[in-house]
């Protein structure tokens, strides 16, 4: 299906329904943002109260935004537990409600309901699992496991214990697996022995195996038996968390720990080298994560929230895990995938759990679309109040489907623009308080000032309608705070560009009615289904191959994923193109990083187009994916514009 290049104009302004059961409703919204940019002190200090404290902050805000002196502290001698928050304290009024049901890939095995009594027991013991392998405060875990159970119980283990956890994505290999292992120094993976997607099976614990070869032999692992299957077993090294976790204490107490204290790093893509460990808070992550998950999804007691990220992702971490659970949510953890048994699994799983609010991606999305309404018609889908999105640009069509085929004209989309680096939204329609228009961000966050800057002089531009890079003017409670073990990074990436300014590697719209849209990345990261991932990271997997000489990476649209992977490959004089060679070095980059980098397109390419200086004309490439080489611009400063012609004449269909 072609994606309109023209913005859908419509607007939807909420239902009388919506704005009367919002906990903010348009006035309110204005009130309250108002304060929260003038008065941000005031602001936060009141909201920090959402949370429970060991001990209270005194002060709340404590921030410089100047490039060489970066530093961002909310609440920062304030005290608190992030496991007590999301488990202890909702025990006397909600223990046997549940607060995680996990939803199995298989549609026959049924579904498990974890109290959140049950909950703390299990944290506890994965906890006491962790204190027996002289795991301490602040020491790393890296979590590589399926959508199950046990993920949640370990990243909540390690907030309990003030451990600081890194989860993996499954779906990475083992290279990124140990690359990631050696540099947050973890001192113990935690994985399991396969993991079922799809109706197959990933051989997760011989990938940590293969990983593990490159990391410290003091690396222990933790291997939880999900399916049973046989694995090789390293005595000393392996531990069997399942029977661990049956010896142990079912207590455990949560230790206090900073605000400032980490809670967890995560790996992302930037537009260069390797992936970053963005390094999250305690007080402020969870703060924001627990707010922003009430507000913008309307979130009332007794709602069944589904966020069908993957807990690899930040968006898993803000809300399948943190932000529900500290609001005593019940939520959804889905192992399985859209499209399996077939394309009607998300909705029958929303029917079968009464599913409230759901959160998903565009790829998503456009992938169901394409099979056809059937699927959605077939379940009852009365339960659902409200529909979000995020991940990636959403494209009208995808938007108009969402919301007359799955929400069938009556609830709210939330198209929610934010980051790895945000920790939660930072803009959105809120349900009762703003219109939504399809495939606009519309409105910031509270506490959160977008700017619209003028890509070249780093000037705000005031007047509407405009287009530019978007940039946020001071910190949020969310905001990462550094990139781990590498602070000069953290400056570099995120407030060398634009000074004084938080500069998001987005480009964004603001309308004449002043309402936000993201444009997409003005980097060089890509978004392919909803992954974000750098060019620079494909490119040096290509070049790691005995074949490649020189490679360059570049998305181009895709009816599905949004963004397609493209690989201009120069080859070593003494190969030659093949279609087997195209094969080899396809499953190449997914051993390398893992099948989400998969290239959808190689391209032979005898030459690059280089500026004399030897710079790869990005811009140039980007146009021949893009099959759009009627507005290549000016070529003239190039070393040899001849490959130009080359490429396009050879272009790949
Ligand atoms: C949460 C998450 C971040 C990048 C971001 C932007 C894109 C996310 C979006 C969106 C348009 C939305 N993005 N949400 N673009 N509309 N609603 O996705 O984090 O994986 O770090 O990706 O994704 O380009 O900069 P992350």
């Amino acid at each position: 299906m072609p994606h309109s290049t023209q913005p859908d104009t419509t607007v939807y302004p909420p239902s009388d329904d919506t704005v009367a059961r919002a906990h903010v409703d348009a006035a309110r919204y204005d009130e309250m943002y108002k304060a929260s940019i003038t008065d941000p002190e005031g602001f936060w200090g009141e909201q920090g109260k959402r949370l429970d404290w060991i001990k209270p902050y005194s002060t709340v805000k404590d921030v410089d935004f100047s490039y060489g002196n970066v530093s961002i502290n909310w609440f920062s001698d304030g005290v608190l537990n992030v496991a007590a928050n999301c488990i202890d304290r909702h025990l006397a009024t909600r223990g046997d409600q549940t607060a995680i049901i996990f939803e199995p890939d298989d549609p026959d095995t049924p579904a498990q309901h974890i109290t959140y009594k049950d909950l703390h027991e299990k944290v506890c013991r994965m906890a006491n699992v962790l204190l027996s392998q002289g795991v301490m405060r602040g020491d790393r875990v890296v979590i590589y496991l399926p959508m199950i159970p046990e993920a949640a119980y370990a990243m909540l283990a390690c907030a309990r214990i003030g451990a600081i956890h890194s989860v993996v994505f499954a779906g990475f290999s083992p290279d990124a697996l140990a690359n990631r292992v050696n540099d947050c120094g973890a001192k113990l993976v935690i994985t399991a022995d396969t993991a079922p997607r799809g109706g197959r099976r990933t051989a997760l614990k011989s990938n940590a195996d293969a990983a593990l070869l490159h990391c410290s032999d003091k690396v222990r692992c933790l291997v939880v038996k999900h399916t049973g299957d046989q694995t090789t077993w390293i005595n000393g090294r392996d531990v069997d968390v399942n029977a661990l976790m049956e010896t142990v204490a079912p207590d455990c107490p949560a230790r206090p720990m900073g605000a400032e204290d980490p809670l967890f790093v995560l790996y992302t893509s930037g537009s260069t080298g390797k992936p970053k460990g963005v390094v999250h808070s305690s007080g402020g992550y969870l703060l924001f994560a627990a707010m922003t998950h009430e507000i913008t999804f309307d979130y009332h007691e007794g709602d069944v929230f589904w966020c069908t990220a993957d807990v690899g992702w930040v968006t898993g971490h803000s809300y399948i895990i943190y932000g529900p659970l500290a609001n005593g949510a019940t939520t959804v953890m889905f192992e399985g995938v859209p499209t399996y048994p077939d394309a009607s699994r998300f909705w029958q799983v929303c029917e079968k759990h009464k599913v409230t609010q759901f959160y998903t991606a565009p790829t998503a999305i456009r992938a169901l679309m394409g099979q056809g309404n059937q699927f959605v018609e077939k379940s009852d889908l009365s339960s659902i109040r409200l529909l979000g999105t995020v991940g990636e640009p959403i494209n009208p069509e995808a938007w108009n489907w969402y919301n007359e085929v799955v929400g069938k004209g009556k609830c709210p989309i939330v198209d929610t623009w934010w980051q790895t680096e945000t920790g939660g939204h930072m803009m959105t329609p809120l349900p009762g308080a703003h219109a939504t228009k399809p495939g606009a961000a519309m409105k910031p966050f509270f506490g959160v000032e977008p700017v619209v800057l003028e890509p070249q002089s780093g000037e705000e531009i005031h007047e509407s309608p405009t287009e530019g890079v978007l940039c946020i003017k001071d910190s949020w409670p969310g905001q990462m705070r550094t990139v781990w073990g590498d602070h000069e990074r953290f400056q570099q990436t995120y407030f060398s560009d634009y000074k004084g300014y938080y500069f998001t590697g987005d480009g964004c719209r603001r309308d004449a009615d002043g309402d936000y849209w993201i444009t997409g990345r003005v980097d060089d990261v890509i978004n392919v289904s909803g992954h974000r991932m750098g060019t620079a990271e494909v490119e040096s997997a290509l070049v790691a191959h005995a074949a490649v000489a020189e490679a360059a990476v570049v998305g181009y649209p895709h009816d599905i994923k949004g963004q397609g992977i493209y690989c201009y490959v120069t080859l070593m004089n003494d190969q030659n193109p093949s279609d087997d060679l195209v094969k080899e070095l396809r499953s190449w980059v997914r051993t390398e990083i893992g099948p989400i980098a998969s290239p959808d397109v190689i391209q032979w390419a005898p030459g690059l187009p280089k500026t004399r200086s030897g710079k790869i004309m990005r811009r140039i490439l980007r146009k021949i994916a893009e099959n759009d080489v009627g507005s290549l611009g000016d070529t003239s400063t190039l070393a040899d514009p001849s490959v130009v012609d080359d490429l396009i004449s050879n272009r790949t269909k």
